[in-house]
């Protein structure tokens, strides 16, 4: 079964625009359903060529066109252009168009919702507002003026400075903006309604006073102090880490309810995800704090890294994206722990990224083929163009990396470039050859660096040899040997690191991968040394390498790379797991016993380093086991790891009572120290309830009752959800009663009940569906029950009478012509068939068939399916 494709766009087709504009006025007149919208820009031929102008529109009314002041009528208009047939070289073109925010739910372009204006432009969002040239090597200076009833729409607001403003006498007022920088339309914002309002400030480096306004709902201002620390915590750390200072005299950052990702870095103007925005101790958990923190800084790192140099076309996406993710992660790592940031930035390529190179999606972080723009905001783009960033920052060190930076911002400010640009920039600056790096720009796929050793115990020779693969792809067949920095030590039989300066890889710690295979080799030794690899996940590959379990027990205990040592903890748990989904009535009793000799000594870390020690006493998640395998066993691999996790939880039942009780955390802060106790508490709490049922309900009602805070609340109800306690139910309708206002505490609500194991989980959704606080055109809620049921509900979504599936594509049917890009989000699951078993492959595919069918398509969900189904 295959459905037809629109076209798609190719990355080798770029050329470069017809015109170019250098200045753009734009005057709205808001209203509910018929905003008008009248852009005047200044255009001029862009080289010698007579082709007409041709501006992308789409869901757009047009009024009327005027050229040089005078109205015309010789253009054609359809449903995704409007061509202007002129032979000038300089002209002013006028465009009036009519569009209707209310009736938009695709939160692209400008919408209305819980009462205020509010826009959306990347990728291209800025069509539905007006004609233009939609794309992100046309940069222009903006002068927006908003005209809106004062009374309901008391804040108007657009990107750069505030430069004038009036009121009529029908009620109305009017604020017009200017932004002296040059942006591209996908950074345009507007927003205007309702809202209070955070003031603060920051004295930047050079002494220059930025005004910082934080817009959000009535009431919610409490909530919005920790997103403001954060972003003056952002603000001065790219200061100090890259020499990076904010360029206008004010920074604003709105919270919406309604919002498709997580924020934009519009110029100047910020809108968020209010998820990411509000927080306090009662409703948010440590996770929020964290995320906000994160988010806040990406979109401000943004400023430099995308907006004062964007990317000349969308192919380009990494150059802002990865780059930005990365300087967001090296952020979130100086505010908090190092390693437990660097294993959630590992997770997330490991659960997602790797399912993602399976899956008939695969693309490279810059893609060759696009069909639909959103589709390509990926785990890929995003977090393995990071990881691609990272590499560049181990061959070049952070001081050559920052050389780099310096010549890239000295090269290209104001100017829409390449991801090749920003390599190149890299070379020059540190006369460090990037040639065959830059195929990790064009090769999808997750390498796999297979080692092997031998040792002489005659010659004390010691040889570690290196082999790289890339296996094939959906969008890829042969693959070349990347240019892959593969940090690891050697370690001897008392757990120290083997020095030996004569042989250069272990001198540097690291051996540049750049052939088929490698070997290095070390004289002398006495004994055979345990190889520790991929020091803090040194490159975004799968290594294999035969360890016994003694081996990595003497990493998780010796090894000089907190990474090294939490990973060999993952190791280990993993392979108890798949030897008991593969044989679950011979389990290797010496493996287990050598898993829970050595996890019984990570207890002591629990007070010298907690946050490495929750993340080793944590095992694999159901995704990243997925991705250790050829073929899913969905009921074997999954109750696998319940029982490991079971066995853990029992085998060590004093050492979890005495962690659990050893947390003690006072009056609710967001610090360090107590995110890692609170962290440490919640975890043995859900080990606990796989013990002794009576104490854990009292341990587990106890914490429930007396948390002054979202984190010790959720971490009781996940436990109790996860252990299949009674008093689940009882206690989430509690729950339900206490936070039903607050939409953002109702998300987590809803999620628990998705993905929760149960065997009616199915009869269950359509009631969460139906609750009056469902909607369909709500993000947030969308991902929160679907999105959690598809991801993470395993035995639910994959039943085996195809049931999970086909509630998933009823659901996205309905979804598809409300919010198609959210709709192209939540089908992911369903699109990473190729690992399943066939009869589930089959059930899978037959959904992706019925959503082909439908008649009306998005170009967002006919992308993924129609790759998924060829
Ligand atoms: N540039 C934003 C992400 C973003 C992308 C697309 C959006 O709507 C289609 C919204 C936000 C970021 O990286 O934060
Ligand atoms: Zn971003």
């Amino acid at each position: 079964m295959s459905v037809s494709s629109p076209i798609a766009k190719k990355r080798s087709d770029y050329q470069q625009p017809d015109f170019l504009i250098s200045h753009v006025d734009m005057v709205f007149h808001l209203d509910i359903q018929k905003t008008r919208v009248i852009t005047t820009c200044q255009f001029s031929r862009n080289g010698e060529h007579n082709r007409p102008l041709v501006l992308d529109g789409e869901s757009i009314t047009l009024i009327k066109v005027v050229l040089n002041d005078n109205l015309i009528s010789d253009y054609d208009v359809n449903s995704e252009q409007l061509t202007i047939p002129t032979t000038e070289d300089e002209f002013t073109l006028c465009v009036e168009t009519v569009i209707n925010p209310e009736a938009n739910k695709t939160l692209e372009g400008l919408y209305f919702s819980a009462g205020a204006y509010c826009t959306q432009c990347e990728a291209e969002g800025f069509r539905k507002i007006t004609y233009f040239l939609d794309r992100p090597d046309v940069l222009a200076k903006y002068d927006v003026t908003i005209y809106a009833d004062k009374a309901r729409y008391p804040h108007l607001l657009s990107n750069g400075n505030q430069i004038d403003k009036g009121q009529l006498d029908d009620g109305r007022h009017w604020v017009k903006w200017q932004d002296p920088f040059n942006k591209p339309s996908y950074l345009f914002a507007l927003v205007a309604g309702d809202f209070d309002l955070l003031t603060d400030n920051f004295m930047t480096q050079s002494g220059r006073n930025v005004a910082l306004e934080l817009y959000v709902d009535k009431g919610a201002l409490d909530k919005g102090h920790h997103a403001i620390a954060s972003l003056k915590k952002a603000m001065a750390w790219d200061e100090q880490v890259f020499g990076l200072e904010y360029d206008l005299d004010i920074y604003m950052v709105v919270a919406v309810d309604f919002f498709n990702m997580g924020a934009m870095e519009n110029k100047g103007l910020n809108v968020f995800n209010s998820k990411f925005v509000l927080a306090d101790a009662e409703s948010a958990t440590d996770d929020d704090f964290f995320n906000i923190e994160a988010v806040i800084g990406h979109e401000y790192f943004h400023n430099w890294t995308g907006n004062r140099v964007t990317c000349r076309d969308w192919f380009q996406l990494s150059l802002k994206e990865g780059l930005t993710v990365f300087r967001d992660q090296q952020f979130s790592a100086d505010m908090s722990s190092p390693v437990f940031n660097r294993i959630k930035n590992v997770q997330i390529i490991r659960e997602h990224q790797f399912a993602e190179d399976a899956s008939a999606m695969a693309h490279p972080i810059r893609p060759e083929e696009v069909i639909e723009m959103n589709n390509f905001y990926t785990v890929t783009v995003y977090d393995k163009g990071a990881e691609v960033i990272r590499m560049m920052h181990t061959l070049l060190g952070a001081d050559g990396f920052r050389k780099g930076m310096d010549l890239y911002f000295a090269r290209f400010d104001g100017q829409a470039v390449t991801c090749d640009d920003f390599v190149q920039a890299m070379q020059d600056a540190t006369g460090i050859d990037l040639s065959q790096f830059r195929l990790w720009y064009s090769q999808s796929g997750t390498p796999k660096v297979t080692v092997s050793d031998e040792f002489d115990l005659s010659t004390g020779r010691y040889t570690l040899t290196f082999g790289q693969m890339t296996p094939p792809t959906a969008d890829q067949k042969t693959k070349q040997a990347l240019h892959i920095p593969f940090r690891f030590e050697l370690l001897d039989e008392q757990g120290v690191a083997i020095s030996d300066d004569s042989v250069p890889e272990l001198k540097a710690k690291m051996i540049e991968l750049t052939q088929d295979v490698h070997s290095v080799s070390v004289s002398g030794l006495n004994a055979k040394p345990t190889p520790s690899l991929l020091h803090n996940f040194s490159a975004p590959v799968k290594v294999d390498y035969a360890y016994t379990h003694q081996q990595l027990s003497s990493i998780i205990l010796y090894s000089g790379d907190e990474f090294a040592r939490w990973d060999a903890s993952q190791s280990l748990y993993s392979r108890c797991i798949h030897n008991l989904a593969t044989a679950p009535d011979s389990p290797d009793n010496a493996l287990f016993d050598s898993m829970l000799d050595s996890i019984g000594g990570v207890f002591a870390l629990a007070d010298t380093n907690p946050a490495l020690a929750a993340a080793m006493l944590s095992i694999p998640s159901f995704e990243t086991l997925s991705q250790q395998v050829d073929e899913i066993q969905v009921e074997a691999l999954y109750h696998a790891q319940r029982s490991v996790r079971h066995l853990i939880a029992t085998a060590l039942s004093d050492k979890w009572l005495t962690l659990y009780n050893n947390q003690v955390v006072g009056a609710y802060q967001y610090k360090a120290d107590d995110v890692d106790k609170r962290r440490l508490r919640n975890l043995s709490l859900s080990y606990l309830v796989q013990g002794d049922a009576t104490q854990a309900s009292e341990l587990l009602h106890a914490q429930f009752s007396q948390a002054d805070n979202m984190t010790d609340s959720l971490g009781a109800l996940k436990a109790a959800q996860y252990g299949k306690l009674e008093q689940f139910d009882q206690l989430m309708v509690q729950f339900e009663e206490r936070w039903r206002h607050d939409p953002l505490v109702l998300d987590k609500w809803f999620a628990l009940h998705a993905n929760m194991e149960r065997s009616d989980i199915l009869a269950r959704l359509p009631l969460l569906l139906s609750h009056e606080k469902f909607s369909l055109d709500n993000p947030n809620r969308v991902r929160s029950v679907l999105g959690s049921f598809a991801f993470y509900n395993v035995l639910g979504f994959h039943a085996i009478d195809g049931s999970g599936y086909k509630f998933l594509a009823d659901y996205l049917l309905k979804l598809n012509s409300v919010n198609p890009q959210v709709a192209a989000r939540v089908i992911t699951p369903l699109t990473q068939w190729q690992k399943f078993d066939p009869k589930r492959q089959e059930l899978m595919r037959y959904q992706l068939a019925r959503i082909a069918d439908c008649k009306e398509l998005s170009k967002d969900l006919i992308e993924k399916v129609s790759k998924s189904l060829n």
